[in-house]
């Protein structure tokens, strides 16, 4: 019984029920900015986008695995499948890549949330494709911080679809961005020659659009005040695989000294080409200073905050479709009787009936769910910085708020995701869940990067507590946690959650005295510089406790929204077993997860400094 058809399934109602049931984004559709995209234009969009996902983009899903691309060392050039390329082009055809980009940029504003919800999609049917596709996504970076000049490259990198890099990593500067050795020479006529070698550059190369702009890390040398060590000391160029006339976008024929020197061979995620890029070996790698600002890494982080955001939600998506596929798959699968029925020719029934295979499909459910639910909460305070700024304002709390959540939607989404991919998705389809017949083992190959990429989890635990929490002196996590208690303490939207309300409160109390114990121990360790290492020891689990405390207390509001739907106390647009769904997804998730803060708080007060004393030749 092999799958038959796209690997590709999402979950239309689930993000409608999101975005306008529980997150009310209808009251942002239609008004403002989004004007020109109301509740029902927004729906038909992500309609289409499923529609073109499951037609087009997915079609060379397992194709883009089996057959990767491919890289001609003579040439410096990767070859990119032809069934990708097809669906490539029917995606930029498409224009639904415009949703990501705002009025100057010929896009279609719309507000974060929506535009997420859209992107699960393309993210679910075919990842890489989205990464390719994200060239006029990058000309915003370049938009915003550029000069007048700059500016209208980024205009006719959108209107050319060129393709664009994201340049830091380096053999020896991986999290260590500030170790990099790429170095940048000016020249008098005001451009810069870049040389050095970058390594794990995604979309490095390929031949589907007429041009690449690298965005580039490099240290300054000869110019006084910049270029020191560090972080800080690098600074953002562009650099174009080929010179093109900066007024017309023409190309004028000459190769730019910027090369792929090699495709690296993966566990997955195949058919997205991450290449090593040299730079200025042999002929001048020429590129220009992105604006006159010397900030290169804040410039970067603007591209990192879009990827990290763009990883969580991909991990989601992918959980997601690989979820649905384990549902259909089990409603089909017919093995052994029911487990009340012990005769010998007990008729065999759907695996569905299983106790076991019942807990591992609500478990995958309420993971996806809740991951979708995370990925909405933190979107939707990209709404309201995108509200504000569309008014000429800042919302300084929203930007706080959406800065603490993104280490939690990129670290906590990605483990989660890939571990219930291979312990619960792939696993519902016994022996055959190894076999390439199905998605399953493919999804799991392809979701693995997502907890390395973009930060490793262990980097988004340290942005999380250093960065989100202490720097941020607590204002953003104060909000959030403060916005649990008001909701524990707030009239339930429906009756029969007390049980779950209550784990909420505790778990709630227990990830606040982790933090409290890790705030401890980073003052400690101005006296005691050993006591940071105990902060290290707790970072990840912190990291996680705040995925599972934030996510249940999003699924219970979900959850009650559902019960009162059923009960009659408001109304709804999706079927009574949709939410019945709901309700049982939220209650699992709560009584599944939330015990496990209090054992994680435990375990925190139980670390102890043994672990870094231990001799190295003891492991
Ligand atoms: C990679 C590619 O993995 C994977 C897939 C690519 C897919 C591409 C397609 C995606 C589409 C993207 C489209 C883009 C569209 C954009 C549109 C947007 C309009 N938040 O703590 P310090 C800054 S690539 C913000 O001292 P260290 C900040 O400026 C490889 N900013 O750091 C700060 O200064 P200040 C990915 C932050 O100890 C400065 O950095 N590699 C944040 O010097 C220094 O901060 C990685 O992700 C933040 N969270 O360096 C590297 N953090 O404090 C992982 C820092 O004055 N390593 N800044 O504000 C790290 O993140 C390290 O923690 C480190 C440490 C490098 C930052």
């Amino acid at each position: 019984m092999a799958a038959t058809g796209s690997h590709y399934h999402s979950n239309l109602a689930d993000i409608r029920f999101n975005l306008f049931e529980v997150f009310d984004r209808g009251a942002l559709l239609g008004t403002g900015a989004a004007e020109d995209m109301d509740t029902e234009t927004a729906l038909a969009a992500l309609q289409e986008i499923d529609h073109l996902c499951r037609e087009k983009i997915s079609a060379p899903f397992a194709d883009g695995d089996r057959n990767p691309p491919i890289y001609d060392p003579k040439n410096h050039s990767v070859t990119i499948p032809e069934s990708t390329k097809a669906a490539f082009k029917a995606y930029q055809d498409s224009d639904w890549w415009r949703l990501e980009l705002p009025a100057e940029l010929d896009g279609q504003p719309t507000p974060p949330t929506v535009r997420w919800a859209a992107m699960e999609l393309v993210l679910a049917a075919n990842p890489a494709l989205y990464m390719y596709a994200a060239g006029p996504k990058f000309s915003q970076v370049m938009y915003y911080n550029g000069t007048e000049r700059d500016k209208k490259i980024a205009k006719i990198a959108v209107e050319r679809q060129w393709g664009a890099t994201m340049v830091l990593t380096e053999p020896d500067a991986g999290s260590d961005v500030g170790a990099g050795r790429t170095k940048a020479y000016p020249q008098p006529d005001g451009t810069w020659h870049i040389e050095g070698v970058k390594r794990f550059i995604t979309s490095g190369d390929q031949d589907m659009t007429d041009n690449i702009l690298h965005y580039v890390l490099a240290r300054p040398v000869g110019v006084e005040g910049v270029g020191g060590p560090g972080t800080k000391g690098l600074s953002l160029f562009i650099v174009p695989k080929f010179d093109f006339d900066p007024e017309t976008g023409e190309l004028t024929g000459r190769r730019n000294g910027v090369y792929a020197t090699n495709v690296e061979k993966k566990m997955g995620l195949k058919v997205s080409a991450t290449c090593e890029l040299t730079f200025g070996d042999g002929e001048p790698a020429v590129g220009w200073l992105l604006g006159e600002v010397h900030d290169g890494i804040a410039q970067m982080f603007q591209v990192i905050e879009h990827a990290r955001m763009m990883v969580g939600t991909k991990a989601m998506a992918t959980l997601s479709t690989g979820y649905l596929n384990a549902l259909e798959y089990a409603k089909t699968r017919v093995q052994g009787a029911d487990m009340t029925n012990p005769a010998k020719d007990a008729p065999r029934v759907t695996i569905t009936h299983h106790p076991d295979v019942r807990r591992s499909l609500l478990t995958q459910k309420a993971n996806a769910e809740a991951l979708r639910m995370l990925i909405t909460y933190c979107a939707s305070f990209q709404d309201a910085v995108w509200e504000a700024r569309n008014r000429g304002e800042h919302d300084q709390l929203a930007e706080r708020i959406n800065d603490l959540l993104l280490p939690v939607v990129k670290g906590y989404a990605s483990e989660r995701a890939w571990v219930q991919l291979g312990s619960e998705s792939l696993q519902t389809f016994g022996g055959s869940g190894f076999l390439q017949d199905y998605p399953l083992e493919q999804y799991v190959r392809d979701a693995k990067i997502d907890t390395l990429y973009e930060g490793t989890t262990a980097i988004q635990a340290q942005d999380l507590f250093f960065r989100k929490i202490i720097k941020d002196q607590g204002v953003a996590i104060g909000k959030v946690s403060g916005d649990i208690q008001a909701w524990l303490t707030s009239a339930p939207a429906a009756p029969g959650f007390e049980n779950e309300r209550a784990l909420l409160g505790k778990a709630l109390a227990d990830a606040g005295a982790i933090i409290q114990l890790m705030t401890g121990h980073a003052m400690g360790s101005m006296g005691d510089p050993k006591k940071s290492y105990l902060v290290g020891l707790n970072s990840t689990r912190l990291l996680m406790v705040l995925g599972d405390v934030v996510c249940a207390w999003l699924m219970l509001r979900a959850g009650e929204v559902a019960q009162a739907t059923l009960d009659g106390t408001r109304t709804g647009a999706e079927s009574a077993d949709f939410y019945r769904g709901k309700v049982a997804a939220a209650k699992w998730f709560a009584q599944q997860y939330l015990p496990g803060v209090t054992a994680e708080k435990k375990k925190a007060e139980a670390v102890n400094l043994d672990v870094m004393e231990l001799p190295e030749s003891a492991f």
